[in-house]
């Protein structure tokens, strides 16, 4: 059968299939009556398009996925008929294209799935004030009018305001970025309750910022870019898995090091995707223990003189005695633990080797390679930092490289670089202008929930604002947009309970995400293929330009068209107290705002040219410009790609400067030093509230970490990878993915057997939190004691049973506040046991269809 053949086989299986599963759907007459930009108008034409004259349009790939890519769709008759990728130039190391991932190419199936909201729905017991709340998540939806659903909104605003004030409405922003319109709105109208704490880099944020002076960025820019890489001598992966997490070039990138002769060592308690291309060594290792490996390799290297005594004196402070900062007291320096002067525990390898699980021998070998290979590079993700009270790791890590001098020169550093600034580190060489949107601040920014607290709030009435401050809240009610709030952070199940504590629940979105099932109304929004356009980054040498791809589907509007309608219900002037421009106008300023860095490093120039016709046909106001590219270059690229070369100018490795001119280009920190004795980091941690950090980087064993789980029946530990399938939850509904990536729990062969266990199994796991049953994946690819699960599965409670059949890893995570208020998912105990009830695999499930 030819491609085409198959494909339109495919679409017939997939139109019959939409028939059966709207007959199951309430409301199912409205299937055969849908408008004509409906779903199955769309895939019984793409049959008869695929021949057809078309044009090739770039469209967006939006999501926070962890890479960045040029996806194009073929559109004809304003139908999506295929996609492909980048193919603007030619493929090579030094200028790669940018091509994208399964998830990517299969976002025609996101995008045009038959489970989008199609409609706003209501619950069918709802009522002002809640209405049966307990059936939030089990009730039947009921289709209503954009009117109604934006009259019953706006009045429950209003009640609730008029009730409890502005401090009741929560408005949790998601982990993904995303546009803030409905915390705009409510500014506007007294202001709202939102979340804090960072779900993505672990420890890593503060610990970063108070050891190197460095405020921006989280640290993701730091490290050496993708040329200078090439230059490392060993490149050890600590706690990364760039070719599951950081799709795009990353893995290409660091395969360009590996020709250049790079050795690379994983430490992972899994053996990765990664591990499979790159690894010349495998170090696996327990979750939330990495501190002890550390200090047990800074022993060794301590002990064994191989410390860079020159770097520690002149760029450091808090090594030993001699070089401590103001006021420390001298004791308190990092050899001394280490050597455990004064509190009787040596950081031996042998003492690590206990906690850590990674054997003496190797603890030595890899103390004496990384200490004697120069330059090497430690590149960490956020996972190993992802730990509850995690910040000794970052504070560790960083330690062992400035023992060994393994910082500021090319190939060599100390960082996370993850996400889709893997492998590039730097400033940002092509970026988007600004929108020209104002800023609306909120009445009530200091009204703020840390993540790890804020059902507990929601359900008690109290949160931590700093230490000794606990305060009163009343939440009524949440709103969830652009996150998958309830699914995406620790404590679903307390979440779960806070959702059906409140008077009113709203959510907007694409599709009947676990933050829309419990929800009272819901409003379908449009995709970005739906919308007028924009620009996207990713690694530090792209800019994408996306436009619109097809008309909104069925009634879905955007969210700065819901909050403006609100604006008007809530008696609001919304070109005031919304958004004063229009959204080309917006466009339009990304595009003319948009700069580039120029050859010789200087500084940035104009990347648009822009003539009188093209500012009319971007329907803007504006003055035409010059630039390095035509808009219609950019237009019909739907991207640029600086050029570079091996010694361009445009190289970078971090502290280089520093490095260079430890005097005229010192840190800014108080010592003007790296702070391996870091007084403000302890403060900044003690201020937050929720646990303390001594000034040095030490082991203190993480909450609910290895430690814990044994000695309380959770022998084991589960770590949640950030999963191939998907986009954290985004994605995890298309049926192309579920088949190819089953969520599946990762178990030991040996710990298969002593449960007696098989391959594809089900399994409970249970931690102090909740339970999930998914099948096995026995394998020798991760350690024993340790599961691993893909975050981001929709929960699918089976309430009776008290189990999410999805396998959401929120249900496990513990709603636990620690450290800076960042969010330790890789701390989690479990316990396992065979499951002797049948589980049908993901993809045979019904979808989440309502209208
Ligand atoms: N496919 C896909 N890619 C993504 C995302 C996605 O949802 N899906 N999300 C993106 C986002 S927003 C982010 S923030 C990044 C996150 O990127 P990362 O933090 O790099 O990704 P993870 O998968 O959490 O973990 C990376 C590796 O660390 C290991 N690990 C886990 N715990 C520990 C530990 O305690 N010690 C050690 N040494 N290793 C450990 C895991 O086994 C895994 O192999 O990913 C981005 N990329
Ligand atoms: N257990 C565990 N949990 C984790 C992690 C982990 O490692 N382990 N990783 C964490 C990390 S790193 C991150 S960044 C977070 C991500 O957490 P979230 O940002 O909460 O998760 P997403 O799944 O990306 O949610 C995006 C939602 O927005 C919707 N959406 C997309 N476009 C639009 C739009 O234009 N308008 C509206 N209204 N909605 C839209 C999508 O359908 C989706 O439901 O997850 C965190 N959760
Ligand atoms: S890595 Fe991200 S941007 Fe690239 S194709 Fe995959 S999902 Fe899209
Ligand atoms: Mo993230």
């Amino acid at each position: 059968m030819s491609l085409i053949e198959k494909a339109k086989s495919h679409m017939m299986s997939r139109r019959s299939f939409l028939g059966a599963t709207a007959t199951l759907a309430a409301g199912a007459a409205a299937a055969v009556t849908l408008p004509g930009c409906g779903l199955q108008k769309v895939d019984s034409n793409v049959a008869e398009l695929a021949d057809k004259e078309g044009e090739w349009i770039t469209a967006a790939c939006w999501h926070n996925c962890g890479g960045r890519c040029l996806n194009k769709a073929y559109v004809a008759d304003g139908v999506v008929v295929r996609q492909k990728t980048d193919d603007t130039h030619e493929d090579s190391p030094d200028y790669p294209q940018q091509r994208g991932c399964a998830r990517g190419r299969s976002h025609r199936k996101m995008v045009l799935g038959a489970d989008r909201l199609k409609y706003p729905m209501k619950r069918k017991n709802w009522e002002p004030g809640g209405g049966k709340k307990e059936l939030r998540g089990k009730d039947e939806w009921v289709r209503i009018s954009w009117d109604e659903a934006l009259g019953i909104v706006a009045s429950e605003i209003k009640r609730i305001k008029g009730k409890y004030g502005n401090a009741s409405f929560f408005l949790p922003p998601g982990g993904s970025g995303g546009d803030m319109e409905p915390i705009r709105l409510m500014s506007a109208y007294g202001g709202c309750t939102t979340r804090w704490g960072d779900v993505s880099w672990g420890a890593w944020p503060v610990v970063w910022q108070k050891v190197t002076g460095i405020t921006t960025d989280n640290g993701s820019m730091a490290g050496n870019d993708r040329f200078r890489l090439r230059d490392s001598k060993l490149i050890i992966l600590w706690g990364a898995n760039p070719a599951q997490s950081s799709q795009g070039t990353p893995t290409f990138n660091y395969l360009q090091a590996k020709k250049a002769g790079a050795k690379f060592i994983l430490i992972d308690p899994v053996h990765s995707e990664t591990a499979r291309v790159m690894a010349d060594e495998w170090i696996p290792i327990h979750p939330a223990t990495d501190t002890t490996l550390i200090l047990g390799m800074a022993h060794h290297i301590l002990t064994n003189n191989l410390l860079d005594i020159d770097f520690l004196d002149t760029y450091c402070v808090g090594f030993d005695a001699d070089h401590m900062p103001d006021g420390a007291d001298p004791k308190d320096n990092f050899k001394d633990y280490v050597l455990g002067t004064f509190d009787g525990t040596p950081k031996t390898p042998e003492w690590a080797a206990k906690i850590c699980g990674v054997s003496v021998d190797t603890i030595r070998q890899l103390a004496q390679e990384y200490a004697t290979t120069k330059p090497a590079a430690i590149i960490t993700g956020g996972a190993p930092a992802r730990i509850n009270n995690g910040e000794h790791f970052p504070h560790a890590i960083m330690t062992l490289a400035f023992m060994t001098g393994n910082v500021g020169k090319p190939g060599a550093g100390v960082s996370p670089n993850m996400h889709n600034r893997a492998t590039n580190a730097g400033p940002v060489l092509v970026q988007p202008g600004a929108s020209g949107l104002p800023a609306i601040p909120n009445p009530l920014a200091k009204s703020k929930i840390n993540s790890g607290e804020m059902w507990n709030a929601v359900l008690t009435g109290k949160y931590t604002a700093s230490k000794g401050d606990q305060k009163d809240i009343n939440i009524q009610m949440i709103w969830n947009w652009f996150g998958n709030t309830l699914n995406q952070r620790a404590g679903t199940t307390r979440g779960i309970e806070a959702h059906r504590n409140v008077e009113f629940v709203l959510a907007q979105n694409l599709f009947l995400s676990t933050d829309a099932r419990y929800s009272d109304v819901v409003l379908p929004v449009t995709s970005q293929w739906e919308r007028l356009g924009g620009l996207l980054t990713g690694n530090r040498e792209i800019l994408i330009y996306f436009r619109q791809i097809m008309k909104p589907l069925f009634e879905a509007k955007s969210d700065m068209w819901i909050v403006t309608e609100l604006a008007k219900r809530l008696g609001l002037d919304p070109t005031k107290a919304v958004n004063p421009l229009s959204e080309a106008q917006m466009l339009y300023n990304q595009i003319a705002g948009a700069k580039v860095m120029k050859a010789d490093g200087t500084g940035y120039e104009k990347l648009v040219t822009l003539t009188a016709e093209d500012i009319k046909e971007l329907g803007a106001k504006g003055i035409p410009q010059t630039g390095r590219i035509s808009y219609k270059e950019f237009k019909e690229k739907g991207i640029y790609q600086i050029p570079r070369s091996r010694g361009d100018k445009l190289e970078f490795t971090s502290f280089e400067d520093f490095i260079g001119n430890p005097v005229g280009k010192k840190l800014a920190t108080p010592s003007g030093k790296f702070e391996i004795y870091c007084d403000s980091l302890a403060k900044a941690i003690e201020k937050v509230g929720f646990t303390t950090k001594s000034p040095l980087p030490k082991y203190e064993p993480s909450r609910e970490g290895y430690e814990d789980g044994s000695k309380n029946g959770y022998p084991f530990q589960v770590i949640t990878l950030h999963y191939y399938r998907r986009s954290h939850s985004t994605l995890d509904n298309v049926p192309w993915l579920r088949e190819a990536f089953p969520q599946e729990l990762r178990i030991n062969a040996s710990d298969a057997q002593n449960l007696g266990i098989k391959n594809n199994d089900i399994v409970k796991v249970t931690s102090r939190h909740g339970s999930v049953i998914r099948q096995a994946m026995v394998t020798e690819r991760i350690m024993p004691g340790v599961v691993a699960l893909g975050e981001g599965a929709w929960v699918e409670m089976d309430e009776q049973a008290g189990v999410d059949k999805a396998g959401c890893t929120g249900i496990l995570d513990g709603h636990i506040p620690t450290g800076q208020g960042h969010t330790g998912f890789n701390s989690c105990n479990v316990k396992l046991e065979k499951y002797n009830q049948p589980l049908d695999p993901d993809v045979k499930w019904p979808q989440r269809i309502i209208f």
